[in-house]
C-alpha cells in the first residue's frame, strides 16, 4: 500500500513537472516523464495506469549526467539509456547537468523528493557532494557513481562506483611514449611536452595527470612546458593549442586528455603550418577512442589513443539487479580498456559504433 503510495505521489510529481508546476524542470531534460506522460493522455486514463502492478513493479531510476561537452559523454549517455528502458522494466528520469555542480546538487534533490529507488550520478567535479548524498542516505535511496568518482568522508554514502582506471590510462600514455622514443632513438634528447588537461579537479584529469607525470618524472630529459585547463572540448583545445604554439617553437609532444580537445589540436596545428602523428613535426598522444579519433590513428595523424571505456550502462545495471536481491556488490568495478596505435587499431574500427 505504501509503495503505491509513493508511486502515486512519484507520477503526480512527474506531471507537475511536465505542467511546470512543479518547480523542478528548469534546466533539465524531462523527455522520459513527457513520453510517460503522453502515453497515459493518448490512453486517457493518466492515473489508473500508474497504479497497475506493472508499472508499480517498475524500477525508478534518476540519472544525473555531467553534460554533453564530448563524444564519449554522448556515447555514455546512450549507454545508460539503453540499459534503462521500459522493456527492462526501468522508469528513467534524466538529467543533463549542463557542466554544472549545483545542477547535479538540483537533481539529486528532485530525485529524492520523487523517491526515485536509485541514483545513478556522473560527478563532473569530487568535492563538495557530503550534504547532498547524505540526504539521499537519510531517504534511504542507494546511490551509484559512474565515470567519476566523489571525495567525501563517509564512504558509506555512495554504494558503488563503475568507472576507468583513470591512473592507469595516464600511466599507459606515459609508458607508449617511453617505448616510442627508444624507438625512434630519441631516449636522450630533450623532449618538449605539452599537456591538454581537462575539467579541473575532475576524477579523469586528475588521474591521467597523475598517471603521465608518475612515468615523467623518471626522465629527466622529458620537459613539461606546460599543462593548460581545456575542459575537455574541442573548441577550447583549439584556442589553447593556439596560445601554446605562440609560446612556445620547440613543442615535441601534445598530451591531450580527451579526443575532442584533440580534434581542436590538430586544427590548430595544422592551422600553424605543422604536421603530426607518425611522421610528422609534432606527436599527439590522446584518449578516449571515439571512432573518429581512431580513424585518425590509422591514417597516422595521432600516434596513441588511450581508451576510455564508456559503455557503462550494463555494469551498472548489474550492479541494480545484485542490489535488488540482496546480493554483495563490489565498491569499484573498474571497466575494460586498451591502448590503441596504427598497428592494431583496424582491428577494433569496424565494432566502434560511438
Ligand atoms: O575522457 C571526456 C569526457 O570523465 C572519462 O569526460 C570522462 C571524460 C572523457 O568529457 O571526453
Amino acid at each position: 500500500m505504501l509503495k503505491i503510495a509513493r508511486k502515486y505521489v512519484f507520477v503526480l510529481l512527474s506531471v507537475l513537472c511536465v505542467m511546470g508546476i512543479g518547480g523542478c524542470g528548469m534546466q533539465v531534460d524531462l523527455s522520459e516523464i513527457e513520453d510517460k506522460a503522453e502515453e497515459t493522455e493518448t490512453e486517457e486514463a493518466e492515473n489508473h495506469a500508474i497504479t497497475t502492478p506493472t508499472d508499480d513493479n517498475m524500477i525508478v531510476v534518476g540519472v544525473s549526467q555531467v553534460g554533453s561537452e564530448s563524444v564519449w559523454r554522448s556515447a555514455h549517455t546512450d549507454s545508460i539509456q539503453n540499459v534503462f528502458t521500459k522493456e527492462e522494466g526501468y522508469f528513467m528520469i534524466f538529467q543533463n547537468a549542463r557542466q554544472k555542480q549545483e545542477n547535479q546538487i538540483k537533481a539529486i534533490r528532485s530525485f529524492i523528493s520523487q523517491q526515485v529507488d536509485y541514483i545513478v550520478i556522473s560527478p563532473i567535479t569530487e568535492n563538495g557532494w557530503d550534504t547532498v548524498l547524505q540526504e539521499a542516505k537519510d531517504a534511504g535511496i542507494p546511490v551509484i557513481l559512474t565515470d567519476r568518482k566523489v571525495n567525501v568522508e563517509d564512504k558509506s554514502l555512495y554504494t558503488a562506483w563503475v568507472g576507468s582506471n583513470f591512473v592507469e590510462e595516464g600511466q599507459k600514455a606515459g609508458r607508449w611514449l617511453e617505448q616510442y622514443l627508444v624507438e625512434q632513438n630519441k631516449q636522450d634528447e630533450q623532449i618538449n611536452i605539452v599537456v591538454l588537461s581537462g575539467t579541473e579537479g575532475s576524477t579523469a584529469e586528475m588521474g591521467r595527470s597523475a598517471g603521465f607525470s608518475y612515468i615523467s618524472q623518471t626522465h629527466e630529459n622529458w620537459v613539461v612546458l606546460e599543462s593548460v585547463n581545456a575542459e575537455y572540448t574541442t573548441a577550447k583545445g583549439k584556442e589553447e593549442m593556439s596560445k601554446l604554439l605562440k609560446k612556445y617553437n620547440d613543442i615535441d609532444v601534445v598530451v591531450s586528455q580527451n579526443d575532442d580537445m584533440t580534434f581542436g589540436a590538430l586544427e590548430a596545428i595544422n592551422e600553424a603550418g605543422m604536421t603530426t602523428g607518425v611522421n610528422g613535426d609534432i606527436t599527439m598522444i590522446s584518449f578516449d577512442g571515439v571512432k573518429a579519433a581512431l580513424e585518425l590513428v590509422e591514417q597516422g595523424i595521432i600516434n596513441v589513443d588511450v581508451e576510455c571505456n564508456p559503455q557503462q550502462g550494463k555494469y551498472i545495471a548489474r550492479i541494480i539487479r545484485r542490489l535488488r536481491r540482496g546480493a554483495p556488490v563490489e565498491r569499484a568495478f573498474y571497466v575494460p580498456e586498451m591502448v590503441f596505435t596504427q598497428e592494431n587499431v583496424s582491428e577494433y574500427l569496424g565494432d566502434r559504433v560511438y
